[in-house]
């Protein structure tokens, strides 16, 4: 009993309670129904009688300094509490101030835009929420084009001549500015378009366009492939190459897409190029004749070039991102890792 005793008093010198629970939690252990200093005094009344006077006295002694201690640890956290400020240790670290990062989309948009801007383009805006005639009709698709499908477009209103619906390119934007401007035109057109497709690492049914313009006089296809030529330069390096492919489009004639050397295995082949040395990084062309008459241009007098291209594709090659979605989740362990400067 004695050494139980001698203990008890050794932890009641160290005592130094954090909160009041742990105060709270020392006073059940200690003088509870079934705390120690309870049971001592259950067991003294079996003690030799000999040994109760002194056992006792001391065990009244340690009953009044245990709540003694508990008193004394309950009046410092009182006082501790409400009155303490963060300024009280001055050796606390700072608290980290997250600034945030530019997504890697707008970061690519932007880079994109710029390269344009010096070459004397400006930047033109429109809406999301479109028209039949805008995507579609003043673009020369024929009535019955599979782009016009359900299938292939988001559609709010298609009870009407001229149905409404999510744009499906930004080439609607530079329809709108044929409408309104003479030439010489020479605009870039970024902006967010919808596509009734199912998500993969290559798809998305919500990405970024951006689409450039530019009609003159004279205007010809040559124009067009220095354009695209100084672009790919400034975007990927000076070392890059670029080929033009025929293709088609209904909005230009003659129409070609265009591909750049793989940067990723210097055209030796690998899975990012499928083993063609190329990528795909735009649609360009020619104007169509009909698109110009379309918005009031009249095309025996004016040719331009037009051209197309996705931001996420873009950044994909740039940044060597191997999945569209990734884009999309805003997980901030890959936002992290683009910087971009802020604002
Ligand atoms: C592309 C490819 C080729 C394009 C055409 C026009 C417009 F409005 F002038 F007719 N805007 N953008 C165009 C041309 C877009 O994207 C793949």
């Amino acid at each position: 009993m004695w050494d139980i005793i001698n203990d008890l008093v050794k932890e009641l010198e160290g005592f130094q309670a954090k909160t009041q629970a742990e105060v709270e939690a020392f006073r059940v252990r200690m003088l509870g129904r079934k705390g120690i200093l309870t049971g001592l005094f259950e067991d003294f009344r079996n003690v030799d009688p000999r040994q109760k006077k002194e056992l006792g006295k001391k065990l009244n002694l340690l009953k009044n300094q245990v709540q003694q201690a508990i008193d004394v640890q309950k009046e410092r956290l009182a006082a501790k509490t409400p009155t303490q400020s963060p300024a009280d240790d001055l050796t606390k670290p700072a608290e980290i101030l997250n600034m945030g990062s530019r997504h890697p989309i707008a970061i690519a948009q932007r880079e994109i835009l710029d390269i344009f801007r010096k070459m004397g383009f400006s930047v033109e805006e429109g809406p999301e929420i479109e028209d039949d005639w805008h995507v579609f009709s003043a673009l020369n698709f024929p009535p019955d084009h599979p782009a016009r499908d359900m299938q292939d477009t988001f559609f709010i209103n298609s009870q009407t001549d001229n149905p409404v619906l999510l744009r499906t390119h930004t080439s609607s934007v530079q329809v709108r500015t044929m409408e309104k401007q003479k030439p010489p035109i020479r605009v870039v057109c970024p902006g967010r378009v919808f596509r009734n497709e199912a998500i993969s690492a290559r798809a998305h049914c919500i990405f970024h366009q951006v689409e450039g313009l530019y009609i003159d006089e004279n205007v010809s296809f040559a124009d067009l492939k220095q354009a695209i030529l100084v672009f790919v330069h400034e975007m990927f390096g000076s070392s890059a190459r670029i080929r033009l492919r025929p293709s088609y489009f209904p909005f230009t004639e003659p129409s070609a897409e265009v591909d750049v050397n793989c940067n990723i295995c210097g055209g030796t082949g690998c899975n990012i190029c499928k083993n063609t040395g190329w990528l795909e990084i735009m649609g360009a062309g020619m104007v169509d004749p009909n698109v110009l008459k379309a918005s009031g241009i009249d095309p025996e007098k004016y040719t331009g070039f037009a051209f197309g291209m996705g931001v996420e594709r873009i950044a994909m090659l740039k940044w060597q991102v191997r999945d569209l979605r990734l884009y999309f989740e805003n997980d901030v362990r890959f936002l992290e890792q683009f910087q971009g400067g802020l604002l």
